[in-house]
């Protein structure tokens, strides 16, 4: 498997793998508004990096956004599609939830 290059690299805490995009979007604006600090790590199409192998250890289907949280443990997640990925936040971010529903309320799925 090709190693990530040093400046793409996950760092500790929260990783965001992504363009200016609407799918990327989505997740630095639900990061912005919990307050998370975060590491952008932006992905250049025009060079191919979403489809290199490097970033098929993230994201095996070479698309944005994906996230590496790496904690304080040095244990990590690895998350991509964008829906899945502001599951993974608001789990993990929003206990009190402040922009999402608690899983068991109707609202959770509307
Ligand atoms: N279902 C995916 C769609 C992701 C997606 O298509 N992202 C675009 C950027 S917004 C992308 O990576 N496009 C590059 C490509 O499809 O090769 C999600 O919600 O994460």
């Amino acid at each position: 498997m090709a190693t990530i290059p040093p400046e793409k690299a996950p760092k500790p805490g929260l990783n965001i793998y992504g363009r200016a995009a609407v799918n990327p979007d989505k997740l630095t604006i639900a990061a912005e508004e919990l307050g998370i600090p975060y590491n952008y790590i932006h992905m250049d199409m025009l060079a191919g990096e979403p489809k290199t192998e490097w970033y098929a250890s993230i994201n095996p289907n070479g698309r944005m956004p994906a996230v590496v949280h790496i904690n304080e443990d040095g244990t990590s997640v690895t998350v991509f599609e964008s829906g899945s990925c502001l599951l993974y936040l608001a789990n993990e971010f929003d206990k009190e939830h402040t922009l999402s529903n608690p899983i068991a309320k109707p609202e959770y799925w509307t």
